[in-house]
């Protein structure tokens, strides 16, 4: 079997989406996903113009070989478009096996490991009330997770918010970058009130989780995790940037609020540390930044032996082909944490044909060979590339920060 063609897709079916398809002389395809949110061209063309003109020939059936060929075949490792552009291709590699060998992808892993795979969710609201009735909206879907983001007394924004009633939370705008102020101060004093206020009413059954995207320094992460103890989050997520991994030391020292790292990371170097010290409790490298089911596989069982657990980034702005590939991943993984589903514009569901499901909180890949998405690029062709960006933030001084 031979590789005849590897083509790249860029659409907008209500977000930026970079797809990689890839056929054989069998007439059996396979579908990936690359997405890099605001830089999605930069993918598409390392994908275009330096990798699929070296897949064609290629025995598609050698995933390993192709990623060691992709990955060091490079001489420059890591870096997220790199990692994104090979993901895609290992994604579409392992669907095109599966479909070969008539068998869902998590078969070929070794088999489920559970029923379903929990998922959270995203409950956000200008204020409290607003919050609260957004958990609520959830909670009666049937999720067992819920995410809670709420604005902040002073602030005029902040990460995690919906743009108006009912509306999914959506970072990207189109045009420039938009400008958000943040405060450490008014949001630190805040967060507690919002958890105390859910489990008040709403008591301890639902997991709550809660992700700072990065604001704020070791020492006042620690702070936080020690305020939130009494809420019991299921996790507190992306506390301070992790470039710098032995930080979260001084966290750890001072708080059993549960830790959840690792969004932007697109290989197992990013997590070494943080995983082998124990300072984190969920991992959430994905398959669309962290070189696909073949390096995800690798995390997960390294992590295993630390006893982290998967926990992976699921946001819309990564495609439904993703969430697919996610899914076998996780009803495989003996350490699944649980897996964010965030949702997706009905358009982008009507583009991307898909064998997942979600039922009262657990979703599942499906029983269809290989990953079970596909690409209705007719439709796809109706939705053109649209230049958006992610915001930027910064102090109510000015000075940039981390968003
Ligand atoms: C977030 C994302 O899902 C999450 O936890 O941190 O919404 C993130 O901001 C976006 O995926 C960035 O593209
Ligand atoms: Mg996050």
């Amino acid at each position: 079997m031979k590789i005849t063609h590897a083509d790249v897709i860029v659409s907008c079916p209500g977000r930026n989406y970079v797809t990689l398809k890839i056929r054989t002389d069998e007439g059996v395809y396979g579908i990936g996903d690359g997405t890099l949110n605001g830089r999605e061209l930069a993918v598409a063309s390392y994908l275009k113009d330096h990798i699929c003109p070296l897949l064609i020939g290629r025995d598609p059936q050698k995933i390993e070989d192709i990623w060691q060929y992709l990955y060091k075949g490079a001489y420059w490792r890591r870096g997220p478009v790199t990692m994104a552009a090979i993901s895609a291709v290992d994604i579409a590699l392992w669907d095109i096996k599966g479909k070969i060998a008539n068998l869902p992808v998590y078969q070929l892993l070794g088999g489920a490991s559970r029923e379903g795979v929990m998922v959270y969710c995203h409950a956000t609201g200008s204020d409290i009330p607003a919050a609260l009735e957004s958990f609520e909206h959830y909670r009666d879907q049937g999720f067992k997770a819920i995410r809670m983001q709420c604005g902040i007394p002073g602030m005029s924004t902040s990460y995690g918010l919906a743009k108006g009633n009912n509306k999914a939370y959506e970072p990207a705008t189109k045009g420039k970058p938009e400008e958000q102020a943040w405060s450490t101060e008014k949001y630190l004093d805040f967060v507690p009130k919002l958890f105390e206020a859910v489990r008040e009413k709403y008591g301890f059954e639902t997991h709550l989780l809660h992700d700072v995207h990065h604001r704020l320094t070791p020492i006042e992460a620690a702070r936080l995790g020690k305020s939130l103890e009494p809420y019991r989050l299921f996790w507190l997520e992306d506390p301070t940037p992790a470039e710098n991994q032995a930080d979260f030391r001084l966290i750890r020292q001072h708080t059993v609020t549960p830790l959840a790292v690792g969004e932007v990371f697109n290989s197992i170097w990013d997590c070494k540390q943080l995983i082998e010290e124990q300072l984190i409790d969920y991992i959430r490298a994905t398959v669309t930044h962290a070189g696909g089911i073949t390096h995800m596989r690798r995390i997960a069982d390294f992590a295993a032996l630390y006893q982290v657990r998967l926990g992976s980034h699921g946001p819309s702005d990564l495609s439904p082909v993703s969430m697919g590939a996610a899914l076998h991943l996780d009803l495989w993984a003996p350490n699944l944490g649980i897996q964010e589903y965030m949702g997706y514009p009905e358009a982008a569901l009507e583009v991307f044909p898909h064998a997942w499901s979600f039922n009262q909180g657990y979703m599942h890949p499906g029983d269809v060979p290989g990953i079970g998405v596909d690409i209705d690029e007719k439709l796809a062709a109706k939705y053109p590339y649209e230049p958006a960006y992610l915001p930027i933030a910064r102090l109510e001084d000015g000075t940039l920060w981390n968003w």
